[in-house]
């Protein structure tokens, strides 16, 4: 269907449409499902938010594996109403993509045979419980300095349902906060577990925030769309810049030692991650990519008698309708 669909729209992109769609967007407007878009701009947000919506499914492995082994009664609590937190921002974005066309068995299969992407971060292993830490103050961080500006992004389901999921991330980045905080002022093992997690996750975190703008492919159509609304290496500096004091504040150290504070940017100077790892783990070598994708593939082929279960009872009630009729 959705092969189909971009295939017979291909040759709508006339320029005065162009034109008219480019004045929209610039004059701040929302674009809504129903209205006329460029073939690009459509392709663009299925990819964008089925590879977010993907990240977020994805997202709840690495935590979800602390979810039995959380300290206490109360943390293990926040981790699981934090976990259960993004499957729904899962759902909210399929539900924004599926109003472009695309079904959500349609993303699916796209991220299962590798067609479609899912966050870097989520390559990694979470080792300790201070990783859940490192993961809510470090990659909720990180994904809440992305989709704080999505929330102005021109594409109206998109732009309301980061609204919701932004609020939600706050309370996740403040959870991971205060993981870290006792932690770094526990005993020296804690103390050592809190050090050792930002040494794994600085890097990875700063992945997130995608390619540096010389190698951006999408960058600069998807700024003049307003699908993005900032580059990735604005975005990059402002979450080094607001991250740094905060580890200071926790007498933890970023595992960079030419990271310093430059007077006359008014930013801090830093190391960039390795981008050969990057794109390692994009095409699918991180460490635990393999896994996450057979989790997912076993998830999806468990629910298979579930989803029949759904289509055959829509199926009864649609032919009882039509019987009645
Ligand atoms: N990982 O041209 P660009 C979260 C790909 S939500 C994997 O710069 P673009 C919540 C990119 O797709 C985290 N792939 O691309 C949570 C493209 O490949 P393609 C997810 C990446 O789209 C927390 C190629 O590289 N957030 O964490 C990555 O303009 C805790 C070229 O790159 C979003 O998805 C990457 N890091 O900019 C859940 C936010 N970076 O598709 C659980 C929305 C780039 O051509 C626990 N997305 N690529 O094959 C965006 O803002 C953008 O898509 C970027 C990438 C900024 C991620």
């Amino acid at each position: 269907m959705y092969a189909q669909m971009i295939k017979s729209e291909a040759s709508n992109d006339d320029p005065e449409k162009l034109a008219e769609f480019q004045a929209r967007i610039d004059a701040g407007e929302k674009i809504e499902p129903k209205d006329w878009m460029p073939v690009g701009y459509r392709k663009t947000l299925i990819r964008q938010i089925g590879q977010h919506a993907h990240s977020e499914i994805v997202g709840q492995l690495p935590e979800g594996n602390w979810i039995t082994r959380a300290p206490t009664l109360e943390r293990k609590a926040i981790l699981l109403a934090k976990v259960q937190d993004e499957a729904g921002h899962g759902l909210y974005l399929y539900c924004a993509a599926e109003t472009l066309g695309v079904s959500r068995d349609e993303l699916t299969e796209m991220l299962l045979d590798g067609r479609m992407k899912y966050s870097s971060i989520f390559a990694y292993p979470t080792l300790t419980w201070a990783d859940m830490g490192a993961v809510g103050w470090l990659v909720d961080g990180a994904a809440i300095m992305n989709q704080v500006p999505l929330q102005r992004t021109s594409f109206g389901p998109y732009a309301r349902a980061m609204v919701r999921i932004c609020k939600e991330e706050s309370f996740h980045q403040r959870q991971g906060f205060d993981i870290m905080r006792k932690m770094a002022g526990g005993t020296e093992a804690q103390k050592r577990m809190a050090q050792d997690a930002l040494n794994r996750f600085w890097y990875p975190s700063l992945m997130m925030f995608g390619p540096p703008d010389a190698d951006s492919v999408h960058s600069s159509q998807s700024m003049a769309w307003k699908i993005k609304m900032n580059t990735n290496d604005e975005l990059r500096q402002k979450f080094v810049d607001q991250t740094v004091p905060q580890a200071e504040f926790l007498g933890l150290s970023i595992p960079d030692p030419d990271l310093r504070w430059n007077e006359e940017t008014g930013h801090y100077d830093f190391t960039p991650p390795d981008w050969d790892e990057f794109f390692a783990v994009l095409k699918g070598n991180g460490p635990c990519s393999v896994d996450r994708i057979a989790t997912r593939r076993k998830a999806w082929d468990d629910g298979a008698w579930v989803r029949d279960g759904l289509m055959a009872h829509a199926a009864k009630k649609r032919a009882a309708r039509t019987a009645a009729e």
